[in-house]
């Protein structure tokens, strides 16, 4: 099949191999891509040391080749489409086809080299966030290196010293570059994990990074002077009910590694079990230093592993804590309505504006369920179906799905929960009591320089929820 004449009138066709036979003697090595926004299955290692790869909620993991002692990654700065959830499209920009980028993976000790190309429309550079490295390899544009212009490809080496969880970032129009999605994960495995303290292996290891945009409803393209008023809040550049589920086996150790490259920071929240903080941004909690939670607040700049036995089999939400974060955009200037009766004056709208709606008159739960009409490319703000009905969420919300029986590495989603005969919450059908109340609490007016009662007229106090997220 190899011989001369065929080889020659084949070389067409060889185009792809030759691509990589070249790379593989020298130059740039190739720049894989990745088209789907859905979890790739953890890529075990090619060659080096082994691992444990991770897993990457709506993500995939860069290939690399080895060059001598050196592993070789090659990072392109570029556009890209990056679907939020089925519905929504954003135009972001990202490595190698995606927002985030691609998960990097190597060993404590290797020789790591990162190819960098940019095809964005300005200059950028790539920061390590986290690595101990030569201060020449930290990416601080102007302060540490020249940055890359557009079409320039930069080299990055460094030997990964530190055994952890870390992220990479440009630190070049950062305002700007992180508002259109530019990042990524970088996990660095113990070479040893006998000798990490406070290392321990797990059976499933998932990772993503909190990050946030401010798209308006309609659009596709964030916008890049916002500084705090972000309206759609994403694990890994995907919202709720977009965002993969983290399957896990029944009684797994599982480790969730999360980066916060948002503007805010977010009380990340697991039903059903407690987890212990084992890694921080310096590396591994002893375990004499841990403490149980379900929650753990993850700032700006933080990367956090959690740990916990999956002994408890169910659908268990995992979400950031802020409710307006599991949520999707909206118009934020939406006024409480609960209480007040539209119904008359809705019928006279309506004569003049068929569409018209009226909403939140009962609370917010009638938005999950309407099929209200939406601009193109716009997701609902509060959504996705339950066995049980609506779930009424968005953004960063997820589902820890445990059950029992899985293959070791069976991350595919196994559909709702079957909850035992008897173990789901139900409707009381027997007698009821009279509920006794309490009055309707009443105030009377308040002077509003003095603070003083006037003693006028009794005014009903309305719960006003706050309109603007200022300061999230
Ligand atoms: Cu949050």
């Amino acid at each position: 099949m190899t011989s001369r004449r065929g080889f020659l009138s084949g070389a067409g066709l060889m185009l792809g191999a030759a691509a990589v036979s070249k790379a593989a003697v020298g130059a740039v090595p190739e720049a894989a891509t990745q088209t789907s926004p859905l979890m790739a299955p953890p890529l075990a290692p090619s060659a080096g040391r082994p691992y444990n790869p991770v897993a990457t909620l709506n993500g995939w993991t860069l290939p690399f080749r080895m060059k001598g002692n050196w592993k070789e990654f090659h990072l392109v700065a570029e556009p890209v489409e990056r679907e939020l959830a089925p519905g929504m499209k954003a135009r972001l920009w990202g490595y190698n086809g995606q927002s985030p980028g691609p998960t990097i993976e190597v060993v404590e000790g290797d020789f790591v080299r990162i190819f960098v190309t940019n095809k964005l429309p300005e200059h950028t550079t790539i920061h390590w966030h986290g690595q101990r490295l030569p201060n020449g390899m930290d990416g601080v544009g102007g302060l540490t290196q020249p940055h890359i212009q557009p079409g320039k490809t930069f080299v990055y080496e460094f030997e990964a010293r530190r055994p952890g969880t870390f992220m990479y970032h440009p630190h070049a129009d950062e305002m700007v570059q992180m508002a259109m999605g530019m990042m990524g994960f970088w996990v660095t495995h113990p070479r040893d994990p006998k000798r990490v303290a406070g290392y321990q292996d797990v059976d499933r290891d998932f990772c993503f990074l909190l990050n946030a945009y401010d798209i308006e409803p309609g659009a596709a393209i964030p916008k890049v002077n916002t500084m705090l008023d972000f309206n759609l809040w994403t694990f890994n550049s995907r919202v709720f009910p977009g965002i993969d589920p983290l399957v896990c086996r029944a009684g797994d150790r599982v480790r969730i590694r999360v980066g916060n490259l948002t503007m805010t920071n977010h009380p990340i929240h697991l039903h059903g079990h407690e987890f212990v903080v084992s890694g921080t941004d310096g590396g591994w909690v002893p375990p004499g230093a841990r403490w149980p939670e379900v929650t753990t607040d993850v700032a700006v700049g933080q990367m956090r592993a959690l740990e916990f036995e999956a002994t408890e089999p169910g659908d268990w939400a995992f979400h950031c804590h802020k409710s307006h974060h599991t949520m999707n955009a909206m118009g934020h200037d939406v006024p409480t309505m609960i209480g007040v009766d539209h119904k008359g004056v809705v019928d006279k709208i309506n004569k003049l504006i068929p569409d018209y709606m009226v909403m939140s008159e009962r609370g917010m739960a009638d938005m999950g369920e309407m099929e209200m009409p939406l601009p193109d490319n716009t997701l609902p703000m509060m959504t996705g179906q339950g066995q049980f009905g609506p779930i009424e969420m968005g953004g960063m919300f997820t589902v820890v799905k445990v059950r029992e029986g899985l293959g070791k590495a069976d991350f595919k989603d196994p559909g709702p929960y079957r909850n035992p005969a008897g173990t789901v919450s139900y409707e009381w059908t027997g007698e009821t009591l009279n509920a006794q109340r309490a009055p309707t609490s009443r105030a009377t007016d308040i002077n509003p320089t003095t603070g003083r009662s006037t003693g006028k007229r009794e005014v009903i106090l309305n719960v006003r929820k706050p309109g603007g997220h200022g300061s999230h």
